[in-house]
């Protein structure tokens, strides 16, 4: 089985940490691809760099499809570009925050989501609510770090991640923990050994569950409004993303 683990945004190391957890996790037959487009925002903090990131998610899920993928990991906690990216692909499509969210409703009763910038706070609350996890949803906090903060080999950040996280057990009485970024990755044994809580990370929870749809023969439906793109004229600069005549 091949897995495309995308990070929709372009910093190299951060693509790199993705594909070291993703591949940590992945069943002996499964091949795990982190790629990264090559173009879009250095680190996604905010609608707009989530809203340009989509085309190259979309680049690299056409990419995939005619390498034969079968499934997708958008590794990027405002899920860029999900349902436009299921359109496209045939195999299933998952996003992180949604795979983090629904695996931590199932090991616990109630999950806080630690995440980077306080901006980043409404992306997050916004698909808590759109994935229907509001009654499981605890609290959703910020550390104030940058994206790339994260990226930074000192240990002060995972040292205010561990803190965040501490916080969120004690005072918002959640039993299970959501790492809100790609970036935090490989923080998830560290920070659980220490809180001895569950902790989830999505890109690894991302790549198990694609890899449990594909071993059901579960693909993307093409029934209703997850159909392929309907063939039309793009112009300009997208001109090249215009959807191909089947
Ligand atoms: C992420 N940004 O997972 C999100 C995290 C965030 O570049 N990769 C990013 O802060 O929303």
């Amino acid at each position: 089985m091949k897995i495309a683990v995308i990070n929709p945004n372009t910093t190299q190391s951060m693509t790199e940490k993705i594909g070291a957890a993703a591949r940590a996790v992945a069943g002996p037959g499964t091949t795990i691809l982190a790629v990264s487009p090559s173009m879009g925002p250095v680190s996604i903090e905010g609608h707009y760099d989530e809203a340009v990131s989509v085309l190259g998610v979309l680049d690299e899920v056409r990419r995939g499809e005619a390498e034969g993928c079968d499934g997708y990991v958008i590794a990027c906690f405002g899920d860029p570009g999900l349902l436009a990216a299921r359109e496209v692909a045939r195999g299933p499509v998952l996003g992180i925050a949604e795979a983090a969210m629904h695996v931590a409703s199932m090991v616990g009763s109630g999950f806080s989501i630690v995440t980077t910038l306080a901006r980043t706070v409404g992306i997050a609350r916004h698909l808590v609510e759109a994935y229907g996890m509001t009654r499981h949803c605890r609290g959703i906090r910020a550390t104030d770090l940058a994206v790339l903060d994260l990226e930074q080999t000192d240990s002060s950040a995972s040292a205010a991640i561990l803190e965040e996280c501490r916080r969120a057990v004690r005072e918002d009485r959640a039993d299970a923990i959501v790492l809100g970024c790609a970036g935090m990755a490989d923080l998830a044994k560290r920070i659980g050994d220490s809180l001895g809580v569950p902790v989830v990370v999505g890109v690894a929870a991302g790549v198990k569950l694609v890899e449990g749809l594909a071993a059901l023969g579960l693909r993307t439906s093409k029934a209703a409004d997850l159909a392929f793109p309907l063939p039309k004229a793009y112009t300009g600069l997208v001109a090249e993303f215009a959807p191909p005549r089947p």
